[in-house]
């Protein structure tokens, strides 16, 4: 019999377009990968990878080498489109479709009929419909789910990705998927196409309720963190320790606080709830405080440190961590980022940054005076004030005796 999927295209190879092309291609399909970026579509044509994430780049070589992989700037043809571009947010949090939008007008003139489109990319709700109804634009040829449902000619979903940065490989064949179609017949044939690689369960519902659900999942992440950092504030406040207190409150059978930490970051957690938030605007005090409460926890870990450096005369500072979360090169929305930048504007000493992800600061750092990117044995000897601001497994792993007589602010609690 004929293969479902003869081909399958992957737009967007960053964070997930690029694991899920890579985890197809070793199923033994054929995919071809489209970015936009010429370096990021060179590198992985020879079999490298342009993001640190455990085994990708093993698995990315052999798929190359395998023949089963490759990238390219311009859309072909194919019997599946996987949509898996960034959605960030513009001014006054507002989602930025820009990238989704120019990937459908990428596809639409080489869709014909019988092909399956799935946006991936984290929307609004009523993202896909609007997708539906571009291509209707492009493609007067073609019947369209949101005009012809079952009977179209072109089959339209979202999947929403739901993989944790760092352990991606593996979350993307464990997880259950939730596969929203825009009609019951997309839904089924974006279902047949995760039974190519995914272990979990698909559990099908429509395009509106699987946008929500990501975007819901993530605002609850985001709501049960912000309770943490408020209630690290509070502790501060009355001299209590918020992690023994999380722990002990945790004991509780009906009870899970997250952990506080120097504020939220990623791609995801920091952008998602702005995307309820915009949609229902009335409705959302909760989520919209929740991102109050995250977006200002890294100015006060700013002000612990100021105060530190003022009460003990210390002009060097040692900063651990610039990505958003541990053992990983990510910095976008990164606290620690947010951090470092404040003292450095602020002028409260020389700033010792310690990131082994990277080898250069990035764009928004790099001219900044009084920044500098060091070695972690240097940035120790030389500081007074240690900040600990991502858990990193060689952070964790400092032996206590290096800190004695530094003042310490651990963000984190690993050095407890
Ligand atoms: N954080 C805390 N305390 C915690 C947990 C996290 O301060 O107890 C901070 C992290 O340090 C980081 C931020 O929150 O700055 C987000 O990290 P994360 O590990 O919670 O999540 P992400 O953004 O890496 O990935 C999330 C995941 N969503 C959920 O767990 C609900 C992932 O499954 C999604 O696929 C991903 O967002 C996404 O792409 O949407």
């Amino acid at each position: 019999m004929k293969p479902s999927f003869e081909k399958i295209s992957v737009l967007g190879l960053g964070y997930v377009g690029l694991p899920t092309a890579a985890v197809l291609a070793s199923r033994g399909i054929p995919v071809a990968g489209v970015d936009i970026n010429v370096q990021t579509v060179d590198l992985i044509n020879q079999g490298k990878v342009h993001i640190v994430e455990p085994d990708l780049d093993i698995m990315v070589r052999s798929a190359v080498a395998a023949g089963k992989l490759r990238a390219a700037v311009a859309v072909e043809p194919a019997d599946a489109f996987i949509i898996a571009v960034p959605t960030p947010f513009a001014n006054e949090h507002k989602p930025d479709l820009r990238q989704i939008r120019a990937a459908v007008e990428g596809l639409a003139p080489v869709l014909k009929k019988g092909d399956l489109i799935i946006v991936e990319s984290t929307s609004p709700v009523g993202t896909t419909e609007s997708v539906s109804e571009w291509l209707a634009g492009q493609r007067a040829d073609l019947a369209f789910p949101h005009q012809a449902g079952d009977e179209a000619d072109v089959q339209i979903a979202h999947s929403p990705e739901r993989v944790l940065p760092g352990r991606v490989l593996l979350e993307l064949v464990r997880n259950d998927r939730v596969v929203g179609g825009l009609s019951a017949r997309c839904a089924e044939r974006a279902a047949e196409l995760y039974g190519l690689f995914v272990d979990g369960e698909c559990l099908l519902t429509s395009a509106r309720t699987a946008e929500l659900v990501k975007l819901a999942e993530n605002a609850y992440r985001d709501v049960n963190i912000a309770f943490a950092n408020e209630l690290s504030l509070v502790c501060g406040r009355l001299n209590v320790d918020v992690w023994e207190a999380v722990e002990l409150a945790n004991r509780h059978p009906r009870v899970d606080i997250l952990n506080p930490g120097p504020g939220v970051g990623g791609h995801c957690i920091a952008v998602d709830p702005w995307f309820i938030a915009d949609s229902a605007p009335a409705e959302t005090t909760l989520i919209q405080a929740a991102r109050q409460v995250n977006d200002a926890k890294p100015d006060h870990v700013v002000e612990a440190i100021k105060k530190a450096a003022e009460a003990f005369s210390v002009s060097r500072i040692a900063c651990l961590g610039l990505s958003y979360k541990a053992d990983i090169d990510d910095l976008r929305e990164s606290p620690a980022v947010k951090i470092v930048k404040s003292l450095a504007l602020d002028k409260i000493g020389e700033v010792l940054i310690v990131e082994p992800h990277i080898r250069a600061l990035p764009e928004e750092l790099k001219n900044l005076c009084g920044l500098k990117l060091v070695e972690m044995d240097a940035a120790l000897d030389q500081s007074g004030i240690v900040v600990l601001l991502v858990d990193h497994q060689p952070f964790k792993a400092i032996d206590r005796a290096r800190l004695q007589g530094k003042v310490i602010i651990d963000t984190r609690g690993v050095w407890r």
